[in-house]
């Protein structure tokens, strides 16, 4: 593939609902530019965006593939992402890096929460909106109410650019707003003819509103505008992008991917008013100062600068070995470029450049400014890396925000023998997705993977399997439930062996009260009159620090108490570290039982956003799990609910939440703080830890 200039390069995401028609829509513009000879099908796993083995079997996207086309003298690089909310790592960094989000809805079910999403993510980096209603040849397909649907969920202003000729089974191609000719796609010519009489009034006045928008957001072209009651061409597309990337309107058009009509139109449309990177207002990048990730400024893409890129996403797999995908954001790249990676400081050649069509490595000679492709084999290159031309070693990208983890699982191997083949595989899943993270809970003996949403972690348990090869069980995780105790009480313990040779003598008298919440441990020395001395201090507060990990009733660690060694004796010879040691943590085990000793919870802030309509089933829902509302705020059409949970009742929470709201709610939740938990919860968690922990040390 050639290199193309920075003025012919469009980089267009594809977002929305899943099921909207993205990936047939990526796959339909392929065939119409001859990339594939038979056009695939997501039913059939058979699509060049869809490649990946569980893309095939769920029969949806799960990753955001790049299947750039070339058209005329124009490079359209097209992001085609996933539509649901558990694959927001992709979306996101897929969407930043396009200069215009295309957001497909589908012609019958207008606005989904997929559509939502994509919106928010594009608003975020500032990315303009325009909008593709698809499925233009469904029955009850209807474009007009798709156009009021839009306008009503976003409060947005829509404008046409392409109408339907014909909806349903008659839907048959378009009228171009943009030059007002009527065009017909069939297997993939396209026809351009008069606009059919019927529809000139109609058109004529689409026509007129497109026209008099452009004209509203610039002084120059509105004063042409009143004068002549026009704009020229070059006027009218000028004014149309900057009202587009001023996000004052919302373009939208239409076709039906899986027939291939208004692709033309589509196409037309990008060229024409999607900005070049060059027009963008710059990447993210820190100011380089004190604070180096501190303040954030807009880097102009830039082709005079030397090269620098950021690194989207990250594959790491069997087939494809590494590949570092990025967008060149300054400058340009060849392979024989040497690269620095900020994060690291590592300097390497850059090796193997190319552009990616779906898992097909297409060679190219150059990446300029704007461009989109991959390095292959850059060793310790993660995904929101800066890469940089190492004369320019003073720019780092910021990284795509991601929100916190809303779901987690513990995983080990079936086979235990086999743990160490998980480690490796787990390692590679982490490097191709940041928004994974892995805990490892010793104390549990477990290892918690906590990701997007249930779907996510699904995926990446059985990317896992295929990856390790082995059998891996995955399962709810288990509470980090504390212990502690509810009144004070005290006693004593003591070590004693006298059997030949040196004895051990050790004695302790301690006491144990109570601390709120939140104060850990504390330990005092009160011993007075030198009855122990004080080089055993230690010794007896490491026994008691001992004894607190493994716990009075369920061998949670213990916490917020006082421990205070008060009175005891010690033998001239016999007594030493060990013996006081000992004695402590049997003085530990006498008195804490005498103590009150209960068990505590985790308990979780969570705030949840769904659709107003659906307050009184998670209200409903959240007391039903011992959930207490803490408050909720009414924003636009949604309400966001404040509450705090125990992280027990909350194993099932993100699947429950997501088929109480069809997919439509969003949470976050966070450890707030411990509480004692009600007596029958406490007998069901010290009966599940005798089985636990008769498990863990086998
Ligand atoms: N009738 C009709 N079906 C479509 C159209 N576009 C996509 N579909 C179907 O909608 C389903 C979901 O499409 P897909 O491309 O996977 O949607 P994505 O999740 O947005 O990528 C598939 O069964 C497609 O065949 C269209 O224009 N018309
Ligand atoms: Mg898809």
């Amino acid at each position: 593939m050639k290199a193309y200039e920075t003025t012919k390069i469009r980089n267009i995401s594809l977002g929305g609902h899943s099921g909207a028609g993205k990936t047939t829509l990526a796959e339909a513009l392929l065939h119409i530019h001859g990339l594939v000879e038979r056009r695939g099908t997501v039913e059939a796993g058979s699509t060049q965006s869809d490649y990946d083995p569980q893309e095939k079997a769920r029969k949806c996207s799960i990753h955001a593939t790049l299947l750039p086309i070339e058209h005329d003298d124009f490079k359209i690089n097209i992001l085609d992402c996933p539509g649901y909310r558990d694959f927001v790592g992709e979306i996101k960094n897929a969407i930043r890096i396009s200069e215009m989000c295309l957001i497909v809805v589908d012609a019958e079910s207008g606005v989904e929460v997929g559509t939502e999403f994509a919106w928010d993510f594009a608003r975020e980096y500032n990315i303009p909106i325009a909008i593709l209603v698809n499925k233009m040849d469904r029955e009850r397909a209807d474009f007009a109410a798709a156009m009021r649907h839009i306008e009503e969920a976003f409060d947005a202003h829509t404008v046409a650019v392409t109408l339907p000729i014909g909806q349903g089974a008659n839907f048959k191609g378009i009228v171009d707003l943009l030059d007002m000719k009527a065009v017909y796609d069939e297997g993939g010519k396209k026809r351009v003819e008069e606009i059919p009489d019927d529809m000139l009034e109609q058109a004529r006045e689409a026509r007129r509103i497109l026209v008099e928008a452009a004209a509203e957001g610039d002084d120059e072209l509105t004063e042409h505008f009143l004068e002549n009651e026009t704009l020229t061409e070059e006027q009218l597309r000028l004014g149309l992008r900057e009202d587009l990337q001023a996000g004052r309107f919302i373009p939208v058009v239409c076709c039906s991917a899986e027939k291939e009509i208004g692709l033309s139109g589509l196409i037309h449309f990008i060229l024409d008013e999607c900005p070049s990177p060059d027009l963008r207002g710059g990447f993210r990048a820190y100011v380089q100062k004190d604070d180096p990730y501190g303040e954030v400024h807009l880097r102009k893409l830039d082709p005079a600068a030397p090269f620098s890129g950021f690194v989207f996403k990250t594959v790491n797999d069997d087939y494809a070995g590494r590949l570092s995908l990025f967008k060149v954001i300054t400058g340009s790249v060849t392979g024989d470029c040497p690269i620095a990676d900020m994060r690291t400081g590592n300097v390497q050649k850059a090796g193997r450049v190319f552009a990616l069509r779906g898992k097909t490595q297409v060679p190219v000679e150059r990446l300029m400014t704007g461009d989109i492709g991959a390095f292959a084999k850059l060793q310790d290159v993660l995904t929101g890396d800066t890469l940089l031309d190492p004369k320019d070693a003073a720019t780092v990208y910021e990284p795509t925000h991601m929100p916190a983890t809303t779901a987690a699982v513990s995983i080990h191997a079936k086979n235990k023998n086999e743990e160490d083949k998980i480690a490796l595989a787990l390692h590679r899943l982490l490097e191709s997705d940041p928004t994974l993270h892995l805990v490892r809970d010793s104390m549990l003996h477990q290892t918690v993977l906590e990701g997007m949403g249930d779907t996510h972690l699904d995926v990446s348990v059985d990317r896992l399997k295929t990856q390790a090869r082995i059998d891996i069980v995955s399962e709810a995780p288990r509470v980090q439930y504390r212990e502690t105790i509810m009144r004070p009480a005290h006693g004593q313990g003591k070590y004693k062996k006298q059997s030949g040779g040196r004895g051990q003598y050790g004695d302790c008298h301690i006491r144990m009260e109570p601390l709120p919440r939140g104060s850990g441990f504390q330990f005092k020395w009160a011993v007075v009159g030198g009855v122990i001395p004080t080089n055993y201090q230690g010794s007896v507060e490491k026994g008691i620090r001992e004894s607190l990990t493994r716990g009075i009733l369920a061998g949670y660690p213990v916490i917020d108490l006082q421990v205070s060694c008060y009175d005891g004796s010690y033998h001239a010879v016999d007594s030493s570290d060990m013996a006081f040691q000992v004695a402590a943590s049997i003085a530990f085990k006498n008195i804490a039982p005498l103590a009150s000793p209960a068990i505590l919870e985790p308990i979780m802030k969570v705030e949840i956003s769904v659709p107003a309509d659906y307050m009184g089933d998670i209200l409903g829902y959240l007391s039903s799990h011992r959930g207490r509302i803490s408050g909720n705020e009414q924003l636009g059409r949604r309400v966001s609910i404040a509450a705090e949970v125990p992280q027990g009742e909350m194993t099932t929470f993100s699947r429950d939440l997501r088929s109480m709201t069809q997919g439509r709610s969003i949470y976050s939740a966070a450890f707030a703080h411990y509480e004692p938990c009600p007596p029958a919860v406490q007998e069901k968690v010290i009966k599940e830890a005798r089985i636990v922990h008769g498990e863990g040390e086998h």
